[in-house]
């Protein structure tokens, strides 16, 4: 059983890549949800979504979120109608947003949805929200408290970051199915997917009980940088973390991560490579995933450190 910890993009990528190296069921994705937010009328949840899409095969490369062969005529009547189009939602996304929407509206759980839309996408490995309580981010930036999506898409990034709160966070549970997974004495690895620490893992281990179930851990954790060559591969991360004055690169894991990972993959020129900091080790590694081999030979490389930090040396 590997349990993986997933945010944005690159946390699908890496999700993707350990889906491709492992048998149906051995893989348990929690996904963040801190980016979702309700738009016209809908419950929008990118980061399950681009895990949903990209574990599918059904993932938009060049946009890095939504589905591929997309068509856009509600956008383009919504437009024409005068209605709000800062955030596109394709015709195939749409059925999903919907669906998922009214079945929330009826008391579904989300993982219950979740896992439900994962099968009728052909998903063989589990896809849970990590909380099927509402976790909201809220950008503090020099124009004021921004959702999360105003920030990242409505405003792409410009404002100044000056930091981030959960809203929603003290009071969500984990997903059951998360929790039991961590307990699972089949539990061989913890991963911590190459997502941005402060958008999208921070999200995810603010809610209460995670960050003490991976201290408590029974398996390896090992957490991916999501930077290389001091920048983050996509993303806003490390806009983000000069504005937070962190320098990006693994270091700057070291500290929101000690306690919970045992080693951190960084890429060859991370000036952290080969110290240990807080206590995790950072080791080098060719971290960048050009395509699906090189997602699953980061999985794997992810997966071969963990079962050496599991056997005694
Ligand atoms: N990102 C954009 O930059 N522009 C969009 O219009 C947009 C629409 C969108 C619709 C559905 C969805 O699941 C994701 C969408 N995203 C869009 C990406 C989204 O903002 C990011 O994937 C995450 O929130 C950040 O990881």
């Amino acid at each position: 059983m590997i349990v993986a910890l997933a945010g944005g993009v690159g946390g699908a990528r890496l999700a993707n890549g350990l889906a491709g190296v492992l048998q149906p069921g051995e893989l348990l994705v929690a996904v963040n949800v801190g980016d979702d937010f309700e738009h016209l009328g809908l419950t929008i949840c990118p980061d399950i979504d681009t895990v949903t899409y990209t574990l599918a095969g059904l993932n938009d490369r060049e946009r890095g979120w939504g589905v591929k062969e997309e068509s856009w005529a509600f956008m383009d009547t919504l437009r024409k109608l005068g209605g709000p189009d800062w955030f596109a939602l394709g015709d195939r996304d749409l059925a999903k947003h919907v669906l998922r929407t009214d079945r929330l509206r009826r008391g579904d759980t989300l993982t219950a949805i979740t896992q439900d839309i994962a099968r009728a996408c052909g998903i063989v490995q589990t896809i849970v929200p990590v909380s099927d309580d509402p976790v909201r981010s809220i950008v503090e930036t020099d124009e004021g408290a921004l959702p999360f999506q105003d920030y990242f898409v409505r405003r792409r990034c410009e404002p100044v970051f000056r930091g981030i709160r959960y809203e929603g966070a003290e009071t969500a549970r984990p997903a059951p199915a998360l929790l039991a997974a961590l307990d699972d004495p089949a539990l061989e690895a913890i991963v911590i997917c190459p997502s941005n620490p402060v958008l999208s893992i921070g999200p995810l281990l603010a809610v209460p009980g995670i960050a003490d179930a991976l201290r408590r851990r029974r398996a390896p954790c090992i957490a991916v940088s999501p930077f290389i060559g001091g920048e983050a591969v996509k993303g806003p991360a490390a806009k983000i973390m000069r504005e937070l004055g962190i320098a990006p690169g693994a270091a700057a894991l070291a500290k929101p991560y000690a306690g919970i990972v045992d080693a951190i993959l960084c890429d060859y020129d991370d000036p952290g490579a080969g110290t240990t900091m807080d206590g995790i080790r950072l080791i080098a590694a060719d971290t960048l995933m050009r395509d699906d081999i090189g997602q699953r030979r980061l999985a794997r490389v992810a997966l071969a450190l963990a079962a050496m930090l599991r056997k005694p040396a």
